[in-house]
C-alpha cells in the first residue's frame, strides 16, 4: 500500500528513469543495440528494483501509464542519440503481460513513434512466452507490430511453459537465451547442450540469438564456438544511465 501510493507519485516526481544495457556482436564486438531497463529512485528508499514495483504496477493498473512512459522515454532518447551523434542502434523495450494485452497497444506504440520521431526499425519489443497464452490474439498483435516495422524478440527464452509451436506461428526475429542457462554453462553439461541446441534451432528458423547474463570470458568463448550472434551481460557492461552511455560511447574525446 505504501509503495503503491509512492509509485503513483513517482511518474509526476520524475523518480523513474531508464537505464540502457549494451548488446554486443560476438563477431566484431560492436554495440548492436541496447535494452531499456526501468529504474525507480525513491527519495528515501533509494533504488527500488523493477522486480519489486512492476508487479505492483500490474496489480494496480498503473502499468499502462508506466509502460507508455518507458516506451516514450526510450524512443525519445534513442532519437536524440541518433540525431546528435549518428548512433543508429535499436533499443529493445520490455512489455509486461498486461501491457501486451491492453486495448490499443499497437496504436499507442505507433503514436509514440510518431511523437518522438524514432523510425520503427529502431524499436524492438521484448515479449515473454507467458504472454502468448492466447495464441490467436497474440499472433494478431505481433503481426500488427511487425507490420509497423518493429522487431520482436522473445525474452527469457526457455523458461516459460509454452510449446515451441509458437515459434512458427508468431513473427519473432530474435531469441534471448535466459541467463539461468548461461550461469553454469562452463560446468554443467545439460546447460551446454540446451544452449547449443537453442542457438542451432534459432538459426535453422532464421532467427538471431542473443545470450543474456554473460559474465565471463569462458561463457563468451563457449557461445562464440557455438555460433551465438550476440551477447548481453556484465562481462561487457552493466545497464548504464544515459549520461554514462554518452560518456562511454558517444562523447568524442
Ligand atoms: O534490470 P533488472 O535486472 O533489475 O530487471 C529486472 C526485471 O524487470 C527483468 O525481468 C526485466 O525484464 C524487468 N523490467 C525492466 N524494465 C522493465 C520495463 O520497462 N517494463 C517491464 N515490463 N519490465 C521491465
Ligand atoms: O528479464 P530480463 O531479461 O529483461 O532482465 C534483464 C535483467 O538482467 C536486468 O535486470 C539486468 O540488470 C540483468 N542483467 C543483465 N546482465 C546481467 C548479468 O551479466 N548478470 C546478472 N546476474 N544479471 C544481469
Ligand atoms: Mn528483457
Ligand atoms: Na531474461
Amino acid at each position: 500500500i505504501e509503495l503503491e501510493g509512492a509509485l503513483r507519485k513517482a511518474v509526476e516526481r520524475n523518480e523513474l528513469l531508464v537505464h540502457y544495457q549494451p548488446q554486443i556482436s560476438i563477431q566484431n564486438e560492436q554495440v548492436i543495440g541496447v535494452e531499456a531497463l526501468l529504474r525507480w529512485i525513491h527519495p528515501e528508499k533509494g533504488l527500488i528494483p523493477p522486480g519489486t514495483f512492476i508487479p505492483i504496477a500490474e496489480e494496480t493498473g498503473m502499468i499502462g501509464e508506466i509502460g507508455a512512459w518507458v516506451l516514450r522515454e526510450a524512443c525519445r532518447q534513442m532519437q536524440q542519440w541518433q540525431s546528435r551523434y549518428g548512433w543508429n542502434v535499436p533499443v529493445s523495450v520490455n512489455l509486461s503481460t498486461q501491457q501486451f494485452h491492453q486495448e490499443n497497444l499497437v496504436g499507442s506504440i505507433k503514436g509514440i513513434l510518431e511523437e518522438t520521431g524514432l523510425k520503427p526499425e529502431y524499436l524492438e519489443i521484448e515479449i515473454t512466452e507467458s504472454m502468448m497464452m492466447d495464441a490467436i490474439r497474440s499472433s494478431q498483435i505481433l503481426r500488427e507490430l511487425t507490420e509497423l516495422g518493429i522487431r520482436i524478440s522473445m525474452d527469457d527464452f526457455g523458461t516459460g511453459y509454452s510449446s515451441l509451436s509458437y515459434l512458427k506461428m508468431f513473427p519473432i526475429q530474435k531469441l534471448k537465451i535466459d541467463r539461468s542457462f548461461i550461469k553454469d554453462i562452463t560446468r554443467n553439461e545439460d546447460d551446454r547442450a540446451i544452449v547449443a541446441t537453442i542457438i542451432a534451432m534459432a538459426h535453422n528458423l532464421k532467427m538471431d540469438v542473443i545470450a543474456e547474463g554473460v559474465e565471463t570470458k569462458e561463457q563468451l568463448d563457449f557461445l562464440m564456438n557455438n555460433g551465438c550472434d550476440d551477447i548481453q551481460g556484465y562481462y561487457f557492461s552493466k545497464p548504464l544511465s544515459s549520461s554514462d552511455v554518452e560518456s562511454k560511447y558517444l562523447t568524442i574525446m
